[in-house]
């Protein structure tokens, strides 16, 4: 059914994930039974599973007041409901962030708010996630759609303070409706944020929906543009058909979206809505398709985005459309195209996403054992032909291999040992590397910054002071990738000693990300800082909105560092492990080898018994190997949906 555009693609998508875990769970078994199990590269792989369970793909959807963003939710997502589930009828204004998803930790279904009195404190919104205490709890009854529209109300609830009160909660005082009962007071939201869990299918699958209301929401949360949008897959910038851009369309479409559009893994898109008021049953349907076209001509012009990425439909008349079932008004609403380009968006996206950070390092690992199990059947058939070499009960013989595989056995030992100095020198770097970022340098960067932000008489000196900041960052960022191009250099030389005077099989290490650490801060800090100069410029930068535009930003690159922290924690564990896997594997190998030939000293057996038993061996291995040739080619091969995606070529994770 067409209608199930979103469902069908997120489904695949599942699917798709739910293949690839299967199949790094099959690894890590497959690992245990083929010796080559270490702590350290079971509970990376295990990381990695948890990533792809935690996963979810989020489109925010963004816009100035009344354009209709709540109604094209409730008519993408939720028309399966028979009614609005979401607040957006005539004068329902949506009056905070809100966030729908299914809670996977409680299970449980609830909408909670936060007040917005929490303004006053420094502590940014992704903390108080942690602290449900902080939050008004309502629980949620998915079975009962009039009830949870009832519920839902609470997100247009507004309450009425003075206007100094207003303006410490960072409300600018010009875009407030004074109250209609109290008289010098006015108007403001009751809540901060709200968070939405409820099983609705898309939900459980890991689709996150933020809904924003429109004014002035964006500038008084910086979170909002410093982190929620950036972190969507898919961005919905919302205008009204029938306005075109207006002026107060392309404000907020420069301060807070227009920066998303390079952003690598997101899809940035434009919807012009209510084309129904242009319907008119004087013109013809040609007619208002020209002017429509006219429309999206000029949107792409103004804000310099395709064409084929502004999508005129009509919510209103498309959620009406699906819940009566009338398929020639669902097509007229084009709200079908719509989510054909978001579902192809979010999930081409997600996907590429989680082919950078969970399959190439999955496969990577996958092809070194393949590369182990190669070197260990030339050991097997190199000790194979050097039994068939082995005249019948040859005692002589015997003993030279026994005290060849001996040798080569001490050798190994020996081998094993050199590793020991080099993985203290890399757990060395790998602390240089922390230390760079430590918790301690940082702490004392912020202390120092909120000095200067307390000390600064103007809105200049507060620029100027968060400016700081952020070249500071920057050099302590810029050391830590000049330490890491060394550390990658050290890893490589020390994989080329081994391969050149140990003879070991040629191998790439895993290297640093050096200059992917300082990408992913300046992509932050450019958006903070422009943030920052427009807030400079909308004078609106008291020294309240400061603080929490700080503390913001604080808890932001915090966030960062520690990520950073962790992979190079995790870096330091595992740069040397193919190496070592390779040395413990050949020396079992060797070992084994030993106590058969031994074990024939012992009781004076043939050869015979040995070359049947290694033939065995290496038919099994051939076997495993197979297994993980498969294993290598699922995890490689594109999602099923992957060919008629127009968005996200699969092959470009190859060229990064
Ligand atoms: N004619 C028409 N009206 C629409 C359409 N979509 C939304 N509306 C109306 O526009 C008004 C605003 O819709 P909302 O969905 O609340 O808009 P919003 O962008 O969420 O607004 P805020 O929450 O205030 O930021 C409501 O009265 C809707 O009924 C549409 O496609 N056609
Ligand atoms: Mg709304």
């Amino acid at each position: 059914m067409t209608a199930q555009v979103f469902s069908r693609h997120i489904e695949t998508y599942s699917l798709w994930k739910a293949q690839v875990a299967k199949e790094i769970r099959a690894y890590r078994l497959w690992l245990r039974r083929n010796n080559l199990f270490t702590p350290e590269g079971d509970m990376r792989l295990y990381q990695l599973l948890e990533t792809l369970r935690s996963d979810y793909v989020t489109i925010a959807f963004a816009g100035e007041f009344s354009r209709g963003k709540t109604e094209l939710i409730n008519a993408i997502f939720f028309s399966g409901f028979g009614q609005r589930i979401l607040p957006s009828q005539a004068g329902r204004t949506t009056m905070c962030p809100t966030e729908l998803f299914y809670d996977r930790e409680t299970r449980t279904s609830y909408l909670r708010l936060l007040p917005i009195e929490t303004r006053l404190t420094d502590i940014p919104i992704a903390d108080y996630r942690g602290m449900p205490g902080q939050w008004v709890e309502i629980p949620l009854m998915a079975d009962n759609p009039s009830e949870m529209a009832r519920v839902m109300m609470s997100l247009t609830e507004t309450k009425v303070v003075p206007v100094a009160d207003a303006v410490k909660l960072g409300f600018k005082e010009e875009l407030l409706d004074e109250s209609e009962n109290e008289p010098g007071k006015v108007e403001i939201p009751a809540w901060r944020h709200a968070l939405v869990s409820f099983p609705h299918p898309l939900l459980q699958q890991g689709l996150c929906i933020l809904d924003t209301p429109g004014l002035n929401a964006l500038g008084s949360e910086p979170e909002l543009t410093l982190s929620l949008l950036p972190q969507a897959q898919a961005v919905v910038f919302v205008m009204a058909a029938d306005q075109g851009v207006t002026a107060s369309d392309m404000a907020i479409w420069n301060e807070h979206v227009a920066s998303l559009k390079d952003r690598p893994n997101l899809g940035l898109y434009a919807v012009l809505n209510k084309v129904d008021t242009l319907w008119d049953e004087l013109d013809s349907r040609k007619k208002i398709e020209k002017a429509l076209s006219r429309v999206v001509r000029a949107t792409s012009r103004q804000l310099e985005l395709k064409e084929s990425d502004i999508v005129p439909v009509s919510a209103k008349q498309g959620l009406l459309a699906k819940v009566r079932d009338d398929q020639a008004l669902l097509l007229r609403s084009h709200i079908l195209e719509l989510e054909k380009l978001l579902s192809d968006a979010v999930l081409g996206y997600r996907r590429q996403a989680l082919w950078e950070s969970v399959i190439e390092e999955c496969a990577a690992h996958v092809e070194n054992s393949l590369q182990l199990l190669n070197t260990r059947r030339e050991q097997l058939l190199s000790q194979k032909h050097d039994l068939e070499n082995l005249q019948e009960s040859n005692v002589e013989a015997l003993t030279g291999m026994v005290q060849k595989a001996q040798k080569l056995h001490e050798e190994f030992k020996r081998k094993q040992t050199a590793l020991t100095p080099t993985q203290r020198l890399m757990d060395r770097q790998s602390n240089i590397l922390q230390g760079i970022i430590s918790n301690e340098v940082i702490s004392q960067l912020i202390e120092r910054t909120q000095g200067r932000l307390m000390n600064a008489r103007t809105t200049v000196g507060l620029v100027r002071a968060m400016r700081e900041f952020f070249t500071e960052i920057d050099a302590i960022i810029g050391e830590l990738s000049h330490q890491a191009d060394l550390s990658n250099r050290m890893a490589e030389s020390v994989y080329r000693k081994f391969e050149n005077e140990f003879g070991l099989q040629r191998i790439e290490p895993r290297l640093l990300p050096a200059r992917g650490f300082r990408r992913r801060l300046h992509e932050f800090i450019h958006d903070a800082d422009e943030l920052s100069r427009l807030m400079q410029i909308a004078l609106n930068f008291e020294s309240l909105a400061v603080r929490r535009f700080f503390t913001t930003t604080v808890a932001q690159i915090t966030e960062f560092l520690q990520a950073v922290r962790r992979e190079l924690h995790s870096w330091g564990q595992n740069a040397l492990a193919p190496l070592s896997q390779q040395l413990a594997s050949q020396k079992l190998t060797v070992e084994q080898h030993l106590q058969q030939l031994q074990n024939m000293q012992r009781t004076g057996a043939t050869a015979a018994g040995r070359i049947k038993a290694l033939n065995t061996l290496v038919m099994d291995l051939d076997g495993e190997a197979a297994q993980a040739a498969q294993m290598l080619e699922t995890l490689r091969s594109p999602p099923p949906e992957d060919e008629d995606s127009n968005v996200v070529a699969f092959s470009r994770a190859w060229q990064r």
